[in-house]
């Protein structure tokens, strides 16, 4: 723990801050927060926020990418980006639309044989079970073609990619249900169900909206489309859903604008869309039981297919008691049910009011058939104030809503006023408003839409950035900013600039119900979660042919690609099977072949195709793409397409000197003498980690196995490299013997890192004042000399401390001045020895102390250096 580090956290667990600050006024965290002009308020924040390097963030947050087509996943509070998710718009780093298998998924989303390769990612939700969050399964929207991906949270990864059949666009999606039964997408602007041209003259009779619920398996993580439908609706704009949960399972809910049902007209005179879609004071907010929907929906007698998919007419579902229509504030966006299911708050943002609908009340309405008219289209209509438990002025603009753990509790944004509020929603109070920068859509709670809110944080997902980050020309960064909601009043901790889309919805789940996978079993199609057919172990590396189809099947591990040269003819079609034989921890090969257009990346244990037609001539390096290991640029090999119809000229061969045997024979030698001397070394590794029981820690025992991987090559090398020399060939058998080398180094990295790890898990431990010694010695540079267990440019320091009389003091003077002691005979010695003088490292008298600490702490431990 730093100095800076250990101050900050009294001052942050300090019971007045006054008071604690004033007490770390001499010291260095004064000093930077005068230099960097920080407030005592900058630092607790930052203390707030600030992940130390290797810790792990409470929450993972998943946010849509807006036209970026994607997700982006990062951490709170630390707010630290943690991986784009490619889902509707190629991704070339992550070989996303450039190997076959993801080709596939996202094809999966073409329209009507169109390819489309961009998205416009809107709501992400996570899979439930009893409305709380499984951390299973993430489901997001395009609203600008309207389609629903699902990603595997297992290796967040797309999985799926579903087609809305009927709609033109869908806004409202995605929101699961409270078990994940189905995930809503409502259709946002109106348009023909089917493919045809309808005149807009004809908007209230041919154009429509809706609601499509995609029935899951939330088992395997797939829409099942043949067991899908539609909820045919009026031509309102229907915006967002949200399911009920608890009391109010079975139901679902979505608010619309444009009940005025305006079709616009600039150019023939009309006012805009903006004016007449914002007419009347009141839009509807639609109710329907999906339950009972989705029983209607396994009769053919209820439903009629278009485009191939079941809908469920307005008719149907009104005769059937199962959709009806409550006013609500005019042009709203959202609507919000609470963790119980009981309260359904509404926002329009035209007004300045949220609506709180009790659901008991709307419940009874429909029970006692108490409707106050009919649309029309005959959907009944239940009364607005009858339905209401309560309406409560926010400000200007408000939007969309968040919950807390604690009871009552919601947050609102209000995108007008650029601020949040917190309020109550059951005694109907407001109780605290927030600033934000500016203009903020979403908010993002800690679960906060899950029947198990966790309170602590709430997002601001702003729409405008304006005067926060340094500029990059006109168009500005996103911005999403966090807050601390688990004191009284809200408290504004961190800005994060996200160089992307508009990040509409983001959701937040406990980073303790996420279990990604470390590596796949190997051969898998990351795509289906099988076995790949092209999967290639060791030893089954081949390039067969058929006609004009070369099949590759190749594997890449540290630090090859097997095979290493492919000749095809020109205008052959070439399927590459890339198997990563890796099984070690996030040794992800990429893979490409230059001028083709083709890239995968493969992770350990995967198998991916990239396909293409060698339709121009030429020689082609192909290589891994990730810097994988120390011989990375060496993991390469050559694709050569030649012309069948040409002739080629062979080159006249160079003449050049080539090496004596007796020459060869001395490389030889030495190769294999540096393989038995770091043989020995692994041994020795191999040796401790046996002697104190590595298998009793899992940690350790997954970088045993991965080491042994590479080990376990060297016999098959061994052969091959006595069998060249025995029939004469020296430089190939020398060639093997470094193929040895390679391996050996590959095993001692890993190996060592098991040793390092074991001997942390086994010492005994460290002293805070050890631990910062033990910093204090890596930063100081003392490092650079000693290497402890070991005799390296300075002498080891184990056992120093038994070395002198009264060696404390001894040691500490000379940490602190050693200029004095380089006639002290014992000294004189050490520098004749080792030529060199111990440097002054201008260590101060604590840290001198804490060093003197963790030598001891290696004392204790000697028999483990
Ligand atoms: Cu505009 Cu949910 Cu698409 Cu709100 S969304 S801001
Ligand atoms: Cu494999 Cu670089």
């Amino acid at each position: 723990m730093s100095k800076t580090f250990s101050k900050l956290s009294t001052l942050v667990l300090g019971t007045t801050l006054a008071a604690t600050v004033a007490s770390a006024g001499t010291g260095e965290l004064e000093k930077i927060m005068k230099k960097r002009g920080l407030t005592e308020n900058d630092v607790i924040r930052a203390a707030k926020t600030y992940l130390p390097t290797g810790g792990r963030d409470e929450f993972v947050v998943f946010s849509s990418g807006g036209q970026s087509g994607q997700v982006m996943v990062y951490g709170v509070p630390s707010m630290k980006i943690l991986k784009y998710i490619a889902v509707f718009t190629p991704e070339p780093w992550q070989g996303y639309g450039f190997d076959e298998g993801s080709k596939k998924i996202l094809r999966q989303g073409n329209i009507r044989g169109r390819e489309i390769n961009w998205g416009d990612t809107h709501h992400p939700a996570i899979s439930e079970v009893n409305g709380e969050y499984d951390g299973k399964w993430l489901a997001i929207n395009d609203k600008a073609n309207p389609r629903i991906a699902i990603i595997d949270l297992a290796d967040f990864e797309t999985r799926q990619i579903v087609v809305n059949p009927v709609f033109k666009s869908a806004h409202g999606g995605a929101f699961f249900t409270q078990n994940s039964e189905y995930i809503i997408e409502a259709c946002q602007y109106a348009a023909p169900f089917d493919n045809n041209y309808h005149p807009i003259e004809e908007y209230k009779e041919t154009y429509r909206g809706g609601v499509t619920m995609w029935k899951f398996d939330a088992k395997k993580g797939r829409i099942i489309e043949k067991d899908s439908y539609t909820i045919e609706m009026p031509p309102y704009m229907q915006d967002l859903s949200d399911a009920g949960k608890g009391v109010s399972h079975g139901w679902a809910f979505t608010n619309s604008f444009n009940t005025e049902m305006y079709t616009g007209g600039i150019e023939v005179g009309m006012p805009p869309n903006e004016a007449g879609m914002s007419r009347f004071d009141t839009d509807f907010l639609h109710v329907y039981n999906w339950e009972k929907l989705s029983k209607l929906a396994q009769n053919k007698a209820n439903y009629t297919m278009i485009n191939g998919h079941k809908v469920i007419s307005m008719k149907t579902a009104v005769a059937n008691d199962a959709f009806f229509l409550i006013p609500e504030p005019k042009s709203p966006h959202g609507v919000d049910v609470s963790p119980d299911g009981e309260y359904i708050t509404v926002c329009g943002k035209l007004d300045t009011h949220a609506s709180v609908y009790k659901w008991s009340k709307i419940k009874a309405l429909i029970k006692a058939k108490d409707y106050v008219g009919k649309d029309p289209y005959g959907i009944p209509i239940l009364d607005m104030k009858k339905s209401l438990h309560g309406q409560v002025e926010l400000g200007l603009g408000p939007l969309h809503n968040q919950y807390s753990n604690v009871k009552g509790e919601i947050y609102t944004s209000l995108y007008v006023d650029s601020q949040i509020v917190k309020w109550n929603y059951l005694d109907l109070k407001v109780l605290d408003k927030e600033n934000v920068h500016y203009n903020v859509g979403h908010l993002c709670g800690m679960e906060g839409k899950s029947a198990d809110p966790q309170g602590k944080y709430i997002i601001s997902l702003n729409k405008l950035a304006i005067d926060r980050f340094q500029s990059v020309g006109p168009l500005h960064p996103q911005n999403h900013q966090l807050i601390d909601i688990s004191g009284k009043t809200m408290d504004l901790l961190y800005d994060m600039p996200v160089p992307l889309g508009e990040p509409h919805q983001a959701v937040a789940i406990r980073a303790s119900k996420l279990h990604p996978h470390v590596r796949y079993p190997m051969g898998t199609d990351v795509t289906t979660g099988k076995q790949h057919k092209g999967k290639t172990l060791a030893g089954q590396e081949r390039i067969e042919r058929d006609g004009n189809k070369v099949t590759v099947y190749a594997t890449m591990v540290r630090s090859h690609i097997n095979p290493e040269r492919i000749t095809v003819n020109k205008g052959d079609i070439v399927t590459m099977h890339l198997t990563n034989l890796e099984r070690a921890q996030d040794e992800t090969h990429g893979f490409t072949v230059d001028h083709y257009n083709v890239h995968a990346s493969l992770e350990p244990g995967e198998t991916a195709t990239i396909k293409f037609e060698a339709d121009i001539e030429g020689v082609f390096p192909y290589y891994c793409t990730e810097f994988c290991s120390a011989l990375h640029l060496e993991m390469m090999g050559y694709l050569m397409v030649k012309d069948p119809n040409k002739k080629y000229v062979s080159a006249q061969k160079l003449k050049m000197k080539t090496m004596t045997k007796t020459e060869l024979m001395a490389e030889y030698k030495k190769t294999v003498a540096v393989n038995d001397a770091t043989e020995a070394v692994i041994m020795s590794v191999v040796k401790f980690l046996k002697e104190n029981k590595f298998g009793d820690h899992k940690v350790v025992a997954e970088l045993v196995t991965d080491a042994f991987d590479q080990f376990g090559q060297i016999p098959a090398q061994k052969k091959l490299s006595d069998a060249a020399l025995k029939a004469g060939d020296i430089e190939k058998a020398i060639l093997f013997e470094n193929m040895i080398w390679q391996l050996m180094v590959k095993t001692a990295d890993v190996g060592i890192r098991a040793k390092d790890a074991l001997v942390r898990l086994i010492s005994t431990k460290q002293t805070t004042s050890a631990q910062r010694g033990e910093k204090a010695f890596g930063e100081g540079g003392c490092g650079g000399c000693h290497v402890i267990g070991k005799v390296s440019s300075g002498p080891d320091l184990t056992g120093v401390l038994q070395r002198h009389e009264n060696a404390e003091k001894w040691v500490s003077n000379f940490i602190l001045d050693p200029e004095k002691m380089y006639n002290d005979p014992y000294v004189k010695g050490m520098i004749n020895y080792f030529n060199l003088k111990m440097p002054n490292q201008h260590m101060s008298k604590d840290e001198t102390k804490d060093i003197i600490e963790y030598l001891k702490w290696i004392d204790e431990n000697a028999n483990l250096f």
